[in-house]
């Protein structure tokens, strides 16, 4: 984990929590992690807190369908914000590595300095291709923030897109010019989670290690049992069971009078 200036005791009850707080606030200070992006944080923190601050059954199902896709895909690609850049960048360099995923730096709140710096990060979490920067770009019909600015080699071509705390507007753009879009998204709610063909609904902390777990339980299996897999998953039925996790667990909680 990344060292922080802040001294957190281990035996704090939130130690955990607090110390991906701060990584969150270095990477701001680092301006790969946007403003709004300490909001966005806060807002999952919130849903993590209703699931229990572990992965659900049905976040697993999900991660190992996301993991099927991504060895049957062509052409798979993994966008990176900066929360994702902040937060996992060697969990993410090894899903790119072991999927033969291209990672994309892809920006709401776009600069240069933040393109450069999230890119930075992932090169010194052991990338050693940053798609996204390139002088060639593509562009996302209909979609009116930075995020239609794509990378002609990567999301622009890519069959399979996994985009990770994402906004809904681009996902629902992605689906509409024919991308199987994969999400990471603690809120079930969301436009994004409720558009995705697949939607983990976990903390990307924990979600991106469960999806690589799961590439190596399914890589030997071959292409017969990834696609049961595949097809055999539904994001309507499995985000169902995410909120009836979290139904039962409150209810549990408040002394089962539900
Ligand atoms: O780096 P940029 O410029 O691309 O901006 C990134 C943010 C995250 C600011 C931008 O994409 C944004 O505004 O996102 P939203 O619309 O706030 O959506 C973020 C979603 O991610 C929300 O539904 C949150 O609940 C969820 N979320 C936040 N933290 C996590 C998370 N989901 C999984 N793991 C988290 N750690």
């Amino acid at each position: 984990m990344m060292e922080t200036g802040f001294n957190i005791p281990d035996n704090h009850p939130r130690a955990a929590s607090m110390r991906i707080r701060e990584r969150l606030i270095e990477g701001e200070e680092r301006s790969v992690v946007t403003k709004a992006g300490l909001f966005a944080h806060g807002r999952g923190e919130a849903f993590d807190y209703l699931i229990g601050e572990a992965s659900m059954p049905a976040a697993l199902s999900a991660a190992r369908a996301a993991a099927a896709s991504l060895l049957l895909a062509s052409h798979p690609v993994i966008s990176v914000n900066g929360n994702v850049a902040a937060l996992v960048p060697e969990a993410a360099v090894e899903l790119s590595q072991l999927s033969g995923a291209p990672l994309e730096v892809n920006l709401f709140y776009r600069t240069r300095k933040r393109e450069l710096a999230v890119r930075d990060a992932l090169l010194t979490a052991g990338a050693t291709a940053v798609l996204g920067l390139g002088p060639k770009t593509a562009t996302i019909p209909e979609l009116f923030s930075e995020r239609r600015i794509v990378d002609p080699e990567g999301i622009y071509k890519a069959d399979v897109v996994v985009v990770p705390l994402e906004d809904g507007d681009r996902t629902e753009a992605l689906k509409r010019i024919g991308k199987f879009v994969i999400t990471i998204d603690l809120n079930p709610l969301s436009r994004t989670a409720q558009t995705a063909d697949i939607t983990i609904v976990d903390n990307i902390t924990r979600a991106i290690p469960n999806i690589v777990g799961a590439i190596r339980a399914l890589r030997p299996c071959g292409a017969g049992t990834q696609r049961s897999v595949a097809r055999g998953f539904d994001n309507r039925r499995n985000l169902s069971e995410a909120l009836i996790f979290i139904r039962d667990r409150l209810t549990a909680l408040a002394g089962g009078r539900g």
